[in-house]
């Protein structure tokens, strides 16, 4: 069972449950954390209360191309984690030694090291869904999507659901020098979330989930990749546990959960490019990508 977010006939955020066979019943909330909550108050679970919701109701669509799509939540904050996926440690290292590849790196530190890397990735006004576009910087020349497994985590780190997300990054400014993480992973729209929440207790083991993206450039397809969640090298609670560790966590976080989908080091991601990332029991997240205008130079 997956909930996602509409604009329905009052152009108001609607929720929507989404069953496996395609059809989309109407849920009475705005908010997926409602349905979380009301689960909760009720002492019965998220997908208990849908299925008693959706029990005598007409679908509303028979499938998601009928609906203009929102962002599946409305996350306060979007974390991220690196370097939890070999491909993910071989291509940082890449950029950050210009290909010298028998040099020990930071990344390859933070690959085996007892403390993963979790890094703050971006905000709801930053984040887009379905659909909308995403940008690219105006003062990179190395940008790539990462699409990544999304955890979504309520106020005590508990996952409820799971997301696809695509941590867009800057290759160029992150190898520079690691310190500009920053710059190379957070501007406008440079985050997307969705199409849906795949409820947590439908997954039966999030780490055999296959993840694909694909990227278009004038109609043709010039990026496929696959991988799996099962090449992840840390488990999901591990990562769960860092980041909720001292730190204050709002109901409705997302947490990246690093990519190991890497396109070739000679491309980079140009503006009209569309940009699919799949992965099957959540979806297909679709953005187009456009190019930032230069609305400054930097001083020199
Ligand atoms: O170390 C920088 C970020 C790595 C990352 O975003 C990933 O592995 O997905
Ligand atoms: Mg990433």
């Amino acid at each position: 069972m997956r909930v996602i977010r509409f604009v329905d006939s009052d152009e108001k955020p609607r929720c929507a449950a989404l069953t496996d066979d395609g059809q989309v019943y109407p849920l009475p909330y705005q908010e997926f954390m409602e349905l979380i909550r009301e689960a909760d108050r009720l002492k019965t679970t998220p997908l208990t209360l849908v299925k008693r919701m959706i029990s005598d109701v007409e679908p509303l669509a028979q499938s998601l191309e009928q609906l203009r799509l929102l962002v599946p939540i409305v996350a306060p904050e979007i974390w991220a984690c690196g370097v939890t996926y070999e491909k993910s440690k071989e291509a940082r290292n890449y950029e950050a030694t210009a290909g010298k590849l028998d040099v020990t790196t930071f990344y390859d530190k933070v690959y085996d090291a007892w403390r993963p890397e979790i890094f703050f990735k971006s905000t709801s006004a930053r984040t887009v869904g379905p659909d909308a576009p995403l940008s690219l910087r105006s003062d990179s020349n190395w940008q790539i999507p990462e699409p990544e497994l999304g955890l979504v985590l309520d106020q005590h780190g508990t996952i409820v659901g799971y997301t696809i997300g695509n941590d867009m990054s800057c290759r160029d400014i992150e190898g520079e020098n690691p310190l500009y993480l920053p710059q190379a992973k957070i501007w406008k729209d440079s985050c997307s979330i969705g199409p849906a929440i795949r409820l947590a207790e439908t997954v039966p083991d999030p780490y055999s989930l296959e993840i694909i993206c694909r990227i278009y450039r004038d109609q043709q397809q010039v990026v496929e990749g696959s991988a799996s969640t099962r090449q992840l090298k840390r488990r999901l609670d591990e990562l769960v546990s860092f980041l909720i560790q001292d730190n204050q966590i709002f109901d409705g976080t997302v947490l990246l959960t690093g990519t190991s989908i890497v396109p070739p080091n000679d491309f980079t991601l140009a503006d009209g490019d569309r940009i699919e990332i799949q992965i099957p029991g959540i979806g297909i997240l679709r953005n187009p990508v456009r190019a930032l205008r230069k609305t400054m130079t930097a001083l020199s």
